[in-house]
């Protein structure tokens, strides 16, 4: 249902430091990037699956709750760690939420953003994963 990407931690004594290269690094080629941050620890975000879309999802900076579900089973992936990535492709339903007060999610994605690649239905969801 997913992959979790480890990225090199280098660095050194003054701190840390993660590159991520392009073509390298991730497994698609990167067209868009976007960052998330000031949400309510009880806010749900998400709700919807993408048709297309593939992401690594990165917490640079605290930690949050991601539900996926593939039409099949749930699992929830604590994502705490910003030298890794949440490797999700498409038709995956995700909703997230448990935001810590610092977290910063940023994200990389395979396709410029297409509001005709969203499934915001869950029963349409269902329908389409079946297929
Ligand atoms: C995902 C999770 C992890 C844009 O104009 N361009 C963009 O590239 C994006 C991502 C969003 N938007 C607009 C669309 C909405 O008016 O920003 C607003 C908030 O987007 P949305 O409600 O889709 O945000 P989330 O946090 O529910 O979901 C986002 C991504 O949309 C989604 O692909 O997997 O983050």
């Amino acid at each position: 249902m997913y992959q979790l990407i480890n990225f090199t931690v280098r660095g050194d004594y003054q701190g840390n430091l993660v590159p991520i290269e392009a073509e390298k690094d991730i497994p698609f080629k990167i067209k868009r990037v976007y960052y998330i941050w000031g949400t309510d620890y009880n806010a749900v975000r998400g709700h919807h699956a993408h048709r297309k879309l593939e992401q690594v999802i990165i917490p640079i900076a605290g930690n949050c709750d991601f539900i996926l579900d593939d039409g099949k089973k749930r699992e929830t992936v604590h994502l705490y760690s910003p030298n890794q990535g949440l490797y999700l492709k498409h038709n995956i339903w995700r909703e997230f939420t448990h935001f810590s007060k610092d977290c910063v999610v940023m994200v990389l994605a395979s396709e410029h953003y297409d509001e005709g690649d969203y499934i915001r239905d869950y029963e349409q969801f269902k329908k389409e994963v079946a297929k």
